[in-house]
């Protein structure tokens, strides 16, 4: 019984190879459509290629890679917060505004203030912007694009300090800039 089932197999699978033979050289003759047909098999292996790329990469970046840790899990001894800040946008600048672009690791920018603040796990926080030394600051919570209009042409610096919600100042950044002269 089981013996005819493999001669049936065999035989299934010979007709297959004779008519793919049987085919091919039907094709001969025509070099043409051997050559599309060749050049579709290999754009299919292209496009299969390139999707398993695209799944393998889309994986590799999950929502915890881009956004970070859940902010509704307490984090035990979370690591040291971080500020990272960009230098201002080349295109306004050339126009004489200045947009300079910031985030922050294991630190959330937040309108929350005083010492409760102090527990919240993760961690929160805000920025003070001081412009070209000034004895004064302002405050943002926003954790939004810093934008700065109306200085004079020249150099400038500005510092961009971290701080917990009693106002300390956990680290900072200082970003210098040439403004360029008013276009006329
Ligand atoms: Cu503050």
């Amino acid at each position: 019984m089981s013996k005819g089932i493999k001669h049936n197999r065999r035989g299934f699978f010979g007709t297959v190879l004779v008519g793919m033979v049987f085919f091919g050289a039907l094709l001969v003759p025509f070099p043409l459509f051997r050559e599309t047909i060749a050049h579709t098999t290999l754009r299919c292996l292209i496009v299969m290629t390139d999707y398993t790329t695209f799944v393998t990469s889309a994986s590799a970046q999950s929502a915890k890679d881009i956004i970070g840790p859940s902010p509704l899990i307490a984090i035990k001894n979370e690591a040291p917060a971080e500020l990272i800040v960009d230098p201002p946008l080349p295109e306004p600048l050339a126009e004489g505004r200045v947009f300079i672009q910031y985030r922050t690791q294991n630190l959330r920018v937040m309108p929350v203030f005083g010492k409760g603040a102090l527990e919240v796990s993760p961690r929160i926080g805000h920025i003070h912007i001081t412009v070209d030394d000034a004895p004064w600051h302002f405050v943002d919570a926003s954790g939004q694009t810093i934008i700065l209009v109306g200085l004079e042409p020249g150099p400038h610096k500005v510092l961009i300090e971290l701080a917990d919600p009693t106002h300390k100042v956990i680290t900072s950044k200082t970003v210098t800039f040439r403004l360029p002269e008013a276009k006329r």
